[in-house]
């Protein structure tokens, strides 16, 4: 009777609540509630490439009994479809914390509608949308009362064991081999595939595709421009050398069981020295040798958090940036909202400033002097900025819902000066931030104008210190229109609104998601490339934009585009150019 009365109230809430499924089947699905919180959804739902029998699972005594196999299937369940949102150790991001303390006062029957049916506030509605059967639900139930398994940590020892040297520097060549324009060269992350492929972006041929980690996240270059790292979600690197006459991989490593993001010291004299790569499990960042990757040392950012201040025991490594003016990495850590400068000139003297900005800290990047740092704190609706120079937080932003900059756009404003701008996974707001504290310091971290694009389920903008465009994406809009296009403005004339240009239709693709992502420029900075992402077994295309024209220029079709996500233009990324 009772399971049937609390049925009845969640079923209100089962109608705002969209069925979480993940990678392009989001993109598929009827949206049954556009908003916020399904875009963000879709975009922290991902599975986590933790297998089950790595986190180790702790009876608790007072919960429901569970049998061996039932723990198995559990823990499968719950790291493929609820960690990415709870937390390995459901301490509690974007989803709510599920620790016994909580979960055994609520009892099986409570958790099992909720699980079931969904919350408003953002739950999916497992069972009722068909992804988990009732069996599974009860499973789950009883699980989320017993100890969070914990999958093992990683040691120095561990991530050597699976450091490997392909190609040792001095079997290298000594100049560059082949006659590719490496300055133009893309990276791009083919996600489902394994796989990065590297695209002459003179040509618009695929020079070739390299095996990699799963589902590269990021890439990025030495500050030589002649070393490419990319990182899986595996937390697998690839160090990838462009002087070769084909250019592959000479070196490679695992530094933990979940990653995000890899950076390389561009400070003078560190050229190319220091590799750094943050995980999301274990909570930590090791910093490496840049021209082999041997692993040197490891730093925990298990700690407390900024607000509360108490301990978080998963603070997740997110974006990394290198300095280009001190011999300093700056290190996101999530969870705890801190943003760490880890100077890497005494690595057995470690210094590290640590500012508290506000949670949870996810992506950013450099204004155009590259002194300040923009952070989006998404949860908070906020920007940190940070004075590198001075190592102390500058400001404190509020900008819209979820900001999710990438590394956001920098441009000179008609009327406020230096600008950088975010889009928003959560609103259709473009957030403009005056960057300029010397000439402009009136309007210096603040928001000075707030644009209106497609809609919320943004994740890229960009720009070009030549262009007068900026770019705005919407892959996650639960819109197919809108997910398809991308917005333009014309920095001349932000008031007039955006241009709407129908990227997926120019790709002339079969069925399917086909979500348009991530703006990135040649470096000329006179073309526009767009993924257009499709599911696994469908096509997918890159479409490269005249950004004078705004017309479409080329159409990149290949079978061996699978997936195509991220791409990063050699020198653009080399140099911080966005
Ligand atoms: Fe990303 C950057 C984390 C989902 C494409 N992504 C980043 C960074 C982090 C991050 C921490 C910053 C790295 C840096 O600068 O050092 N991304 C996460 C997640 O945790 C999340 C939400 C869920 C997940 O399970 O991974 C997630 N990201 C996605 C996607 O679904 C995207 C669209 C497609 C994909 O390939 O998985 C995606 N993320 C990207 C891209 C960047 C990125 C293209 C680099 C942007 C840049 O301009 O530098």
């Amino acid at each position: 009777m009772r399971i049937k009365k609390l049925t009845l109230a969640a079923a209100v809430s089962a109608i705002t609540a969209l069925p979480l499924l993940t990678g392009v089947a989001w993109a598929q699905a009827k949206p049954v509630h556009p908003g916020t919180q399904e875009e963000e959804l879709r975009y922290k739902g991902a599975p986590v490439p933790i297998k089950p029998e790595e986190a180790q699972e702790k009876i608790t005594p007072k919960a429901p009994p569970m049998t061996a196999e039932e723990f198995t299937r559990a823990k499968q369940i719950y790291f493929e479809r609820c960690a990415g949102c709870h937390g390995v150790l459901r301490k509690g991001a974007t989803g709510k914390p599920l620790t016994p303390d909580i979960t055994l006062a609520k009892g099986t029957e409570y958790l099992k509608v909720f699980i079931a049916y969904g919350s408003p506030a953002g739950m999916p509605n497992w069972q009722t949308s068909g992804e988990l059967s009732e069996k599974d639900v009860d499973l789950m139930a009883r699980f989320l009362q017993h100890e969070p398994p914990t999958p093992p940590e990683y040691s120095l020892a561990d991530i050597k064991a699976s450091w490997k040297v392909i190609v040792p520097p001095e079997k290298r060549p000594k100049k560059k081999m082949n006659s590719y324009n490496l300055e133009n060269i893309f990276s791009t992350t083919l996600r489902d595939d394994g796989k990065i492929a590297l695209i002459d972006g003179d040509s618009k041929q695929i020079i070739s595709t390299i095996a990699t980690g799963y589902a590269v996240h990021i890439s990025r270059l030495s500050a030589s421009g002649r070393y490419l790292y990319v990182i899986g979600r595996d937390a697998k690197i690839n160090m990838i050398d462009l002087w070769m006459e084909k250019p592959d991989t000479v070196a490679e490593i695992k530094v933990g069981l979940e990653a995000r993001s890899v950076e390389t010291s561009k400070y003078k004299g560190y050229e190319d020295k220091f590799a750094i790569a943050g995980t999301y499990w274990p909570p930590q960042f090791v910093l490496m040798k840049g021209d082999t990757l041997e692993p040197l040392k490891i730093v925990s950012t298990r700690g407390m958090t900024v607000d509360k201040q108490e301990y978080h025991p998963e603070p997740r490594v997110a974006a990394i940036v290198a300095s280009h003016h001190k011999p300093e990495f700056v290190v996101n850590v999530k969870e705890t909202g801190k943003i760490m400068l880890v100077n890497y000139t005494d690595l057995d003297n470690l210094k590290i400033t640590e500012i508290a900005a506000a949670r949870f800290l996810h992506d950013g990047g450099w204004e155009s002097s590259k002194r300040y740092v923009l952070m989006a704190a998404n949860q908070s609706n906020k920007i940190a900025v940070v004075d590198t120079k001075a190592g102390r937080l500058a400001g404190l932003v509020d900008v819209g819902k979820i900001p999710h900059p990438g590394r956001g756009a920098n441009f000179v404003h008609p009327k406020f000066g230096p600008v950088w701008a975010t889009s928003h996974l959560g609103d259709e707001t473009v957030s403009l931030i005056g960057t300029d504290p010397k000439k402009h310091p009136q309007y210096a971290w603040k928001v000075v104008q707030t644009l209106k694009a497609q809609g919320g389920g943004s994740l890229f903008i960009k720009t070009h210190p030549k262009s007068k465009n900026l770019w705005v994406d919407t892959p996650l809009n639960p819109d197919a229109k809108v997910a398809q296009s991308v917005a333009v403005f014309d920095i001349d004339n932000l008031d007039k609104g955006y241009k709407v240009l129908p990227i997926a239709e120019w790709a002339g693709l079969g069925e399917g998601a086909k979500r348009v992502v991530q703006p990135e420029y040649n470096k000329a900075g006179d073309e526009v490339w767009f993924s257009v992402w499709s599911a696994k077994n469908q096509e997918s295309a890159i479409v490269v934009v005249d950004d004078k024209t705004l017309k479409l220029k080329t159409v990149i079709k290949d079978k061996r585009l699978i997936t195509p996500t991220g791409h990063f233009n050699v020198y653009n990324t080399q140099h911080d150019v966005y």
